[in-house]
């Protein structure tokens, strides 16, 4: 957490008046189901300790005036939705989130605002969800618009699509704003409903890798894996009218039908049928408090991802392979889109010094570089800070 007397002041020097509030957004781990989220299906992630922040005060002219402390750099347009254009691709997550409350409500002035955090960009942890629905809570509380937290959800996840180009699903968005603390929650994100689930295994913690591959969703395959899925519901569908997600699918009709037109897709649309299975699993396994059966899940979401889906990366696939079958870590996988960030591993406790020491050796000498570690706990989500 940071402090917010350095926010105030920081605002202050950037903007020569006090900020009104201070949201904060905190990113997210996924324990299990990946890309299943786009396929309406199920995801299990959770809010961590790691926050976006942004400073906000009204202006008394139609300016928006942006100080990213992330670049050390300065930006400023107006209100006018044309305006993004031009803008660097941290400020469009601003003016993205801007334009659709405006479109919603009427913002009445101007805003300055000032972003910090302590999210590791690139590092598949959401900071740009963590980003979005900072400035959409932080927004909503300046002027008193009174958007639901399911609004700032959806604003945060259409500013991904038509201001950044990422076809994202909404679990990053959801967990930053709807986390608890020490609890990860299952969505479903057909309807939305979520349970929360307190992680009982008082002999495990969890331990992040960060491979320190930097990932960009946008220029990666990841809108085209997506496509991918639609376009194999788009085959069945066909056939069978009704369906209209992956979730409406099995896998006999999947042989069936996708398998024929295109081996690749098939496969795609496998993984995604298999993942919504796992997270099903994975839950019964936490309520059963089987860390065993979590774990295998774990190993065997990562390797379909990595064969599969094919949205690993080696330095992933290293850090997965290198530690399945130490007898202190339960479980690991590649966490998030993918094409780098972190693997998230479910650890012994007390083992994490003598793992990240070994696992940091055989990292150098295969990369050159060392992983870094991240240890984390689980946080409640959006907020407005006290000060
Ligand atoms: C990224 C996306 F933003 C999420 O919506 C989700 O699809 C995830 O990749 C993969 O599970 O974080």
């Amino acid at each position: 957490m940071y402090n917010t007397a350095y926010l105030n002041q920081q605002f202050v020097q950037h903007f020569q008046v006090a900020p009104t509030c201070i949201a904060s957004s905190p990113g997210r781990i996924n324990l299990i189901g990946e890309h299943t989220d786009y396929n309406e299906g199920f995801v299990f992630p959770a809010a961590i300790d790691r926050y976006i922040y942004v400073a906000l005060s009204a202006r008394e002219d139609n300016e928006i005036h942006i100080f990213s402390a992330a670049y050390n750099t300065y930006f400023k347009t107006t209100l006018l939705p044309e305006t993004s254009e031009t803008a660097p691709e941290w400020a469009k997550y601003i003016l993205g989130v801007v334009q659709l409350i405006n479109g919603k409500k009427s913002i009445k002035s101007g805003i300055n605002l000032f972003l910090d955090g302590d999210i590791p960009l690139g590092a598949g942890l959401s900071s740009s969800a963590a980003l979005t629905c900072a400035t959409g809570f932080g927004i909503n509380a300046l002027f008193q618009l009174g958007l639901s937290r399911l609004e700032i959800v959806q604003i945060g996840q259409q500013t991904e699509h038509r201001y950044i180009g990422v076809n994202c699903g909404i679990m990053d968005q959801f967990a930053s704003v709807m986390g608890k603390e020490n609890q990860a929650f299952v969505l479903d994100c057909k309807d939305l409903s979520y349970r929360y689930f307190e992680l009982q295994w008082p002999e495990y913690e969890i331990l992040l890798l960060n491979s320190n591959v930097k990932h960009n969703l946008a220029s990666s395959a990841y809108n085209k894996r997506r496509k991918a899925c639609e376009q194999g519901v788009a085959w069945v569908k066909e056939k069978y009218p009704e369906v209209n997600t992956l979730r409406d699918i099995n896998l006999q009709q999947l042989d069936d039908i996708v398998r024929p037109l295109s081996e690749d897709i098939f496969i795609k649309c496998r993984f995604v049928i298999q993942e919504n299975l796992r997270v099903q699993q994975a839950s019964d396994a936490i309520q059963r408090k089987d860390i065993t059966q979590f774990g295998r899940l774990l190993y065997e979401a990562h390797w379909g991802l990595s064969k599969d889906y094919e949205v690993s990366c080696a330095e992933l696939d290293f850090l997965v392979h290198f530690v399945q079958g130490l007898p202190e870590v339960a479980g690991a996988r590649m966490m998030g889109g993918g094409f780098g960030g972190c693997t998230i591993n479910i650890i012994k406790k007390g083992s994490s010094t003598a793992l990240i020491d070994k696992i940091t050796t055989a990292y150098f000498d295969r990369f050159g570089k060392s992983p870094s570690p991240i240890q984390v706990k689980l946080s409640n989500g959006t907020s407005l800070l006290e000060y």
